[in-house]
């Protein structure tokens, strides 16, 4: 497998035993960028009957999610930890994958209360990642969502424990917090784990290491954000179905919706690192051509991974088919926002 020779020249056993179904999508043909040369069928002018206002939709839901986030982790000691904790956790960051599981919650008939703990636990889960991805060890960055970095403001040994405390509340919280059937947690606890861990989000983090300042192709670019952005978003999708009691049938499909989702975000970064400014996304632009590293812009050109963001909008609203309408509103704009956002 290309992938294993170009990022991981040592064998690490998880290369050579393809961790997870997702991991071989192009190798069966399933990878979603050779259709990059085929016509978008994604309409460009939005569905007239189809209006709905996301803005405000996506704010409510974000105002609930901070304020069950502020409930989650008062302040308290040791007081510096969870200081270090909370900046991170409650800065403005736009919330997508706690609204991904309110929302696929919500399309399955069940209440936002029963999917607010894993939701919550999601955010945490990803916050827990941005302040590690920022350590000098790793990235290196200064700036998160438009403030100095965790390490930065706190130290990077506060930084370390801040998100390891994080990564452990979230399972706790989402275990102790929520009040649904025992099954539905214990089901949603495993799914964020499985993401997360060494065949998820780590995975990718991993692969990312590995591949910095080499020259990658399309499938190993993909791979890498298959992990290391969208298994989370997968994985709260398909929790808020979980936790809204849905079939397992529609566990699977809002599972690939995040997938698709969570790699057309990552398009969409990519494009948005060499078009906007630092002050316009809150992070430091042009980080990616300055690290060397291969984006989809550099491989495809930007007006080739524009188009490939608006097909894979469309194979989002392909999943959400099926479901009803007016409860898959919410989903369909959200993939709508996510390719047209702009930070
Ligand atoms: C210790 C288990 C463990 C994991 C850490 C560092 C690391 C391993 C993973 C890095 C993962 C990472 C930072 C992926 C990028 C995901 C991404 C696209 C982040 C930006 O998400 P937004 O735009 O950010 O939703 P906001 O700030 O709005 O939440």
């Amino acid at each position: 497998m290309a992938y294993a020779s170009v990022c991981f020249p040592m064998n690490v056993p998880v290369m050579t035993t393809c961790p997870s179904p997702s991991w071989s999508l192009a190798s069966r043909r399933r990878c979603f960028l050779p259709a990059v040369r085929c016509v978008s069928s994604v309409p460009k002018v939005a569905d007239e009957a189809d209006l709905f206002d996301l803005k405000q939709y996506m704010a409510e839901k974000a105002r609930r999610v901070d304020a069950a986030l502020d409930r989650a982790l008062p302040l308290r000691p040791p007081e510096r930890l969870f200081a270090a904790m909370r900046y991170s956790l409650l800065s403005p960051g736009k919330r997508v994958r706690p609204v991904l599981t309110l929302a696929a919650c919500e399309l399955v008939g069940g209440d936002e209360s029963a999917a607010m703990p894993v939701a919550c636990a999601a955010e945490m889960i990803h916050v827990m990642s941005l302040i590690h991805d920022d350590l000098p060890c790793i990235d290196n960055d200064d700036v998160r969502r438009g403030r100095p970095a965790n390490h930065v403001a706190f130290g990077e040994g506060f930084a370390v424990l801040a998100g390891d405390a994080l990564h452990c509340f979230a399972y706790e919280h989402a275990a102790a917090a929520a009040r649904a059937p025992p099954e539905r947690v214990l089901r949603a606890v495993a799914e964020l784990g499985r993401a997360t861990g060494a065949e998820g989000l780590l995975a990718g983090q991993i692969m990312d290491i590995e591949c910095e300042g080499k020259e990658v192709g399309l499938e190993v670019l993909e791979g890498i954000h298959l992990h290391k952005t969208a298994k989370l978003m997968e994985a709260a999708a398909a929790c808020g179905v979980i936790m809204g009691g849905g079939r397992e049938e529609e566990v699977e499909r809002l599972r690939r919706y995040g997938r698709v989702v969570g790699l057309l975000f990552q398009v969409v970064d990519d494009i948005l690192d060499v078009t906007r400014t630092t002050e316009e996304l809150g992070k430091t632009a042009g980080k990616d051509s300055a690290c060397g590293k291969t984006t989809y812009p550099k491989l495809l050109g930007l007006e080739a991974a524009g188009r490939l963001a608006e097909e894979l909008v469309g194979k989002a609203e392909e999943e959400l088919q099926g479901f009803d309408r007016n409860r898959a509103r919410p989903l369909r704009h959200l993939a709508r926002y996510i390719a047209n956002r702009n930070n």
